[in-house]
């Protein structure tokens, strides 16, 4: 009786052990298939505060500027996204911002691989002129779906981010600069994002 009593005590033993090595292996699969799927778009690089912008009348106050983040993820305090808007701004008018990025993740290092500057509402079209630190914004005011000189609204200028590694927990301090063209219409308000492109290392 006891003998049997001990025999079944190892079936089971055994029986949960190959349970416990199964559940492990699929708890395994989960985690590649997850990290599969995210790929280049992990959990890591976020826009967190502090922020802080200004504009570059002294004395008159015409021209007006809203900086903020957004696309709050996975929880409060980080961002996807950096949003800056003008309104009333006139050529020579320029908005500067300086904003923070943070790895969020706490074991994995993370490179930055591209920068996007685009403005969501369609109105406005992104050019480099000197990749990942120069460029404009554009109208196509004269809608032949392509760009001809005259169409600038903005030149931004952005601190070079790409190939930069951040360490799990480590956080840097870029500067965007936004300057209205020329061709800037009157009265209107214009907006755009920056978003991070990054990859695990
Ligand atoms: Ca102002
Ligand atoms: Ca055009």
């Amino acid at each position: 009786m006891k003998e049997k009593a001990l025999a079944l005590l190892t079936c089971i033993f055994i029986a949960l052990s190959i349970l416990g090595f199964a559940y492990a292996q699929w708890n395994d699969m989960i985690t590649i298939s997850s990290t599969l799927q995210f790929g280049t778009w992990s959990e890591a690089i976020r826009f967190v505060e502090p922020k802080e912008c200004s504009d570059n009348e002294a004395t008159k106050d015409v021209g007006q500027f809203n900086c903020y983040y957004t696309g709050e993820d996975p929880e409060p305090g980080y961002y996807r996204r950096l949003v800056i808007q003008m309104s009333n701004a006139y050529p020579s008018y320029a908005v500067r911002c300086s904003f923070t990025l943070k790895n969020i993740d706490l074991g994995i290092t993370s490179k930055i691989v591209d920068v996007y500057i685009y403005d969501d509402s369609g109105e406005l079209n992104w050019i480099w002129t000197t990749e990942h630190t120069e460029g404009f914004l554009w109208k196509d005011f004269n809608g032949n779906g392509g760009y001809d000189p005259g169409e600038e609204i903005m030149d931004i200028t952005i601190t070079e981010l790409v190939d930069l590694t951040l360490d799990p927990e480590q956080t840097i301090v870029a500067e965007i600069t936004v300057h209205i063209a020329d061709n800037a219409e009157e009265c209107h308000l214009y907006g755009f994002q920056v978003e991070i492109v990054y990859e695990r290392v």
